[in-house]
């Protein structure tokens, strides 16, 4: 089954959780360096930072692909609005290809949350 890395409204405690209602958790994970979170109000985009040395935090699940269709429409992956494609994750799923959503739009104005999304405290 495809893993997917959740590190915003996807996760556990997030508004967008039952999306993942019959999928396996596998655990918690961060990615590598290089990546960072900014809030687009009620949620998160997470886009490459060459600059950065933290990473994101976030879940790995294993979803089926019907699942990860439902995602990609809600993600409004059609409309540009994220991709779908891998990310390098660190141990102990370092080895491992998991897919996340990378947000595509620009990111100038909005406000740098950094390596963790915290629902409503970042509102
Ligand atoms: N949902 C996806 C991407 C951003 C968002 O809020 C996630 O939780 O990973």
């Amino acid at each position: 089954m495809p893993l997917l890395f959740v590190y915003g409204t996807l996760k556990r405690d997030g508004p967008n959780h039952a999306h993942l209602a019959l999928q396996k958790l596998i655990g918690a994970a961060r990615t590598a360096q290089g990546f960072t979170l900014y809030s687009l109000g009620d949620y998160p985009g997470m886009v490459p930072a060459p600059d950065d040395h933290d990473g994101v935090t976030g879940e790995v699940w294993a979803v089926d692909e019907a699942c990860l269709q439902r995602l990609d429409h809600l993600e409004g992956v059609a409309e540009n609005l994220y991709r779908r494609g891998p990310v390098p994750l660190r141990d102990p799923f370092e080895a491992s290809t998991v897919q996340t959503y990378f947000y595509l739009r620009p990111i100038a104005a909005r406000p740098h949350v950094g390596a963790t999304w915290r629902g409503d405290a970042n509102t």
